[in-house]
């Protein structure tokens, strides 16, 4: 059974209010139920058809034309796991939109077939799309709202023309491409895409497994996603930092205390900066980088990303590709299986010195996704996440609720994250765990409805933190809604 949603059976609903000077409702719309003091106006209850409208809303807001940015304040390009996430969310709202959403990431692949972290934006009008836009984005001024903006990165740019990073993000398309298929299938759409993925899943395969442990090599914190997570502080520590002053960008529209700090900031960049002097040389980085991890999160997305390939190829008559994603697949498992901790997580590991990194984060609650994982492994990740130090009443915590360095506010470091919870909840209803899949489907909607459409929550008060208007979270709303709304035999409003 999913959660209810009607108004009388949904909690903390009646928070919501609405500025007498609001232009559109959705606008002015403030879930966040700690900040009762700065949302003067008529109080009315948050319906469900409410919440749909600020989610559709954000997306609709988000959209730069052939890409959803994950936050205009905050995160003015396209970024890679934000972008496959945000195609769920347009399966809802406008489906050809969303085969738009994986078509625009997958023409930011660079000439490896990597496809980056972020493909930048420039001043091209949002109007101007496919590869007119990529040949004016060559020559228009970058957006350098962000940093590191397209001039840290050296000069690269992706097929389509427009300037990348240098790093990759978490394989997320192929999973994302699947269930909109099973949504909205579109052979040829699908048919133009299943090579480009196939050769990013390869590339990190291949070139960032250059001892061939099965796992792809990460070699920068923000491949994993969660930047500043504890995790990574031993190996990121190891990085002597080269650039002294930071101007940060994230701190104007996001307070200090919800981000990365500037002892991070100073790294990250270094590792950009030295990434950069090399000419991004993806093997060597692997092989010799000064910070190489493995993360159990991001191989469990590859793991699966492959297995979702494969069964797509499949469905197209193209034996080979899924034959290779098959192979993939199977090799990323094999190995996060072998690795498996006495009690039955699967945790990160310092390249530099080979040891594990003994923290228990969101890394090793995303690891559910690898098929063919044990039950024993799968048992414990459910109770992780259900009852254990990553549970909470508004989603999978980041990080441990007892870790000395657990921060509820800071960013990867503590908060609940809607992308996170989702994940877990959907790798534990594939392997037929449905209740704890279920309560924590709640859970993310709980958030939404107390927290708004914002980045990361408190884990145990629901409060919105991080930026607005996030098109995951919106995207990921708006999904489970239309879940629920089907499984209770509704039109979706
Ligand atoms: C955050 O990461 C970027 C760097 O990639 C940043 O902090 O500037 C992370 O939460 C990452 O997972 C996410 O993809 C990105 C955009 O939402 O923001």
């Amino acid at each position: 059974m999913r959660p209810s949603w009607d108004p009388i059976t949904v909690k903390r609903m009646d928070l919501i209010s609405i500025s007498a000077r609001a232009s559109t409702p959705w606008a002015t719309i403030v879930g966040d139920s700690t900040r009762k003091e700065d949302t003067p106006g008529e109080v009315v209850p948050l319906l469900a058809h409410d919440v749909r409208a600020m989610a559709a809303a954000v997306l609709r807001g988000n959209d730069n034309g052939g890409y959803t940015v994950p936050s205009r304040a905050t995160y003015p390009h396209q970024w890679n796991w934000d972008s496959a996430l945000a195609a769920l969310g347009w399966a809802e709202l406008d489906s050809a939109r969303a085969w738009t959403e994986l078509e625009t990431l997958a023409g930011a692949r660079d000439r490896q077939g990597m496809i980056p972290h972020i493909a930048f934006h420039t001043r091209v009008p949002d109007r101007v799309n496919g590869r007119l836009r990529g040949m004016l984005t060559t020559v228009a001024a970058p957006y350098a709202r962000y940093l590191p903006g397209p001039r840290w990165w050296g000069k690269r740019f992706s097929v389509d023309g427009r300037r990348i990073s240098g790093i990759t993000q978490p394989p997320l398309a192929a999973t994302c491409m699947r269930l909109l298929f099973e949504a909205h299938a579109d052979e040829e759409r699908v048919r133009a895409l299943l090579r480009p993925l196939l050769c990013w899943h390869r590339f990190l395969l291949e070139e960032r497994d250059p001892r061939g442990t099965g796992e792809p090599v990460l070699i920068h914190p923000w491949e994993s996603g969660r930047d500043n997570a504890v995790e990574w502080d031993t190996p990121l520590w190891r990085v002597m930092p080269e650039v002294t002053v930071v101007h940060r960008r994230d701190t104007h529209s996001v307070d200090a205390a919800e981000r990365p700090s500037d002892e991070h900031y100073r790294r990250y960049l270094t590792l950009v900066r030295r990434g950069t002097e090399i000419g991004w040389r993806q093997t060597r980085l692997a092989r010799t980088g000064a910070f190489r991890v493995l993360d159990p999160g991001f191989s469990g997305i590859l793991a699966r990303a492959c297995h979702d390939l494969a069964w797509l190829a499949e469905q197209l008559g193209e034996p080979q590709i899924a034959a290779e994603s098959d192979r993939g697949c199977e090799r990323v498992a094999a190995a996060l299986r072998a690795r498996a901790d006495s009690d039955g997580l699967i945790r990160p590991v310092d390249l530099t010195d080979e040891s594990t990194l003994e923290v228990t984060s969101a890394g090793s609650a995303l690891a559910a996704l690898t098929p063919g994982l044990g039950d024993d492994q799968l048992r414990a990740v459910s109770e992780l996440v259900t009852s254990g130090a990553l549970a909470s009443p508004y989603g999978v915590r980041s990080l441990d609720r007892d870790h000395p360095e657990r921060s509820p506010r800071n960013y990867w470091r503590g908060p609940a994250w809607t992308n996170i919870t989702w994940l877990s909840a959907w790798a534990l209803e594939r392997r037929g765990e449905l209740d704890a899949a279920e309560s924590l489907r709640a859970q993310m909607l709980a958030a939404v409805e107390g927290g708004g459409m914002r980045e990361y929550f408190v884990p145990d008060s629901g409060r919105g933190l991080g930026a607005r208007d996030f098109a995951w979270t919106a995207a990921l709303t708006l999904r489970e809604l239309a879940a629920g709304a089907a499984a209770r035999g509704e039109a979706a409003a």
